[in-house]
């Protein structure tokens, strides 16, 4: 390997790549097994994770913290915690409350029909932000695991909706009066743990965002394996929340589609896929975490979850890579200028709406067996795209 090839496959903290302590901490425990790898402890996590170039850490209150731990032993956790922080320089950009874990959730947590839950929901997630706060986090995500249902008998539909808007009103109002300053994250899923959860998909999300009293401090955290699952195509739903500007966070993994939430590897699966996403947020110019919400394989050991962690954001510099490839590859670009027909006329009779210009659009002829005659290219500029992936162009 050259120099210059290293430099661009290992990874630095500029390159904004965050993992979850659930994440690299992850023990292999399923639905149907128990743990098959040891608890590493928080501080561990962080040198490990610094030491391999990441740059920040994200973490969910009970995933640092017990749900009940005494006053005592979370002041101890949290400074062992901050020590290993301020020791390697690694940020925690991202905070989250575990608001599906803890039985008093299993019907909601923000949604649950029962109002003492709501409230507790509403005090966990208050000390959550606390904990982020003191720790430096900036964004803070919500992901409504227990919001959902598997019977629709409760007929609390429009409640619920109401009660998760009431919630995060109250949070924000929360934050805003402690000077927090967080931006909030809403993280779709379509489904698992519940039957159904509420706001399956990006689309969901940006149609609530809006209904809240700050929708200007609320943005979206979509995931690859989200959409994976549900037969959607991630990447065009991450184009749709960038460009409605809500782009907070994104959680980066694979998935076969159609499967249990398998939260593979980056880049593990759908290649294809996640070289467009690559280019989506490198060509727009996202300046957010890079953050890997997935962990090693249930057969690993801990080199396993090393290899993971390594692999997910060796494939993503590779994937970058690529992308500067394509955008410097003359028959690429030379296709891409073909498929795009430019005409300046029409730009200006379409442009914005004028009578004369409708007038003059509705009298202009077309030759519509011409433009349907056309080929655009797409099977040659699709299969330099796989050469280029498969690494027999540059
Ligand atoms: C999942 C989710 C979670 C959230 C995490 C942060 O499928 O379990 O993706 O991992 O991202 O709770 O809020
Ligand atoms: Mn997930
Ligand atoms: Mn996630």
């Amino acid at each position: 390997m050259t120099n210059a090839a290293h430099d661009v496959l290992s990874p630095t903290p500029d390159d904004r790549f965050t993992f979850g302590l659930w994440t690299v901490g992850q023990t292999g425990r399923d639905p149907f097994g128990e743990p098959t790898r040891a608890a590493l402890s928080a501080p561990y996590l962080v040198r490990q994770l610094a030491g391999l170039g990441a740059y920040g850490v994200n973490l969910h209150d009970n995933d640092l913290v017990p749900i009940d731990a005494t006053a005592r032993q979370r002041d101890h956790l949290v400074r062992d915690f901050q020590q290993a922080l301020n020791d390697t320089g690694l940020k925690v950009p991202m905070a989250t409350t575990n608001l599906f874990s803890d039985p008093a959730f299993k019907d909601g947590a923000f949604t649950s029909a029962d109002a003492r839950v709501r409230a507790y929901a509403l005090q966990k997630t208050m000390h959550s932000m606390d904990l982020g706060h003191e720790l430096g986090a900036e964004t803070y995500v919500f992901w409504g695991g227990r919001e959902g249902s598997e019977v629709d008998a409760g007929g609390k539909l429009l409640d619920a909706l109401a009660w998760f808007r009431d919630s995060l009103n109250f949070l924000a109002a929360y934050s805003e009066a402690q000077g927090y300053g967080y931006r909030f994250a809403l993280e779709p899923k379509p489904n698992e743990p519940r039957g159904d959860i509420f706001f399956p998909t990006a689309g969901s999300m940006l149609g609530f965002i809006p209904t809240l009293e700050r929708p200007d401090l609320f943005g979206v955290n979509p995931e690859f394996a989200h959409d994976t699952m549900a037969g959607l195509n991630f990447t065009h739903a991450v184009a749709q929340i960038i460009d409605a500007g809500k782009l907070f966070h994104i959680d980066l993994n694979d998935q076969k589609m159609g499967r249990f939430d398998q939260d593979l590897r980056f880049g593990a699966e759908n290649i294809k896929t996640a070289f467009f996403l690559v280019k989506l947020l490198e060509d727009s110019g996202y300046g957010g975490p890079r953050h890997f919400d997935a962990h090693a394989l249930r057969t690993e050991d801990e080199a396993g979850v090393w290899a993971f962690a390594r692999g997910c954001m060796r494939t993503y510099l590779l994937l970058k890579e690529k992308v500067r490839k394509f955008n410097e590859d003359p028959e690429i670009q030379a296709a891409l200028a073909a498929y795009r027909v430019e005409d300046a006329e029409l730009a200006e009779l379409t442009g914005r709406f004028s009578p004369e210009r409708a007038r003059a659009l509705k009298e202009r002829a077309f030759d519509r067996e011409a433009l349907g005659r056309r080929g655009p290219g797409l099977e040659q500029l699709d299969q330099l795209t796989m050469e280029l992936l498969l690494g027999v162009r540059g």
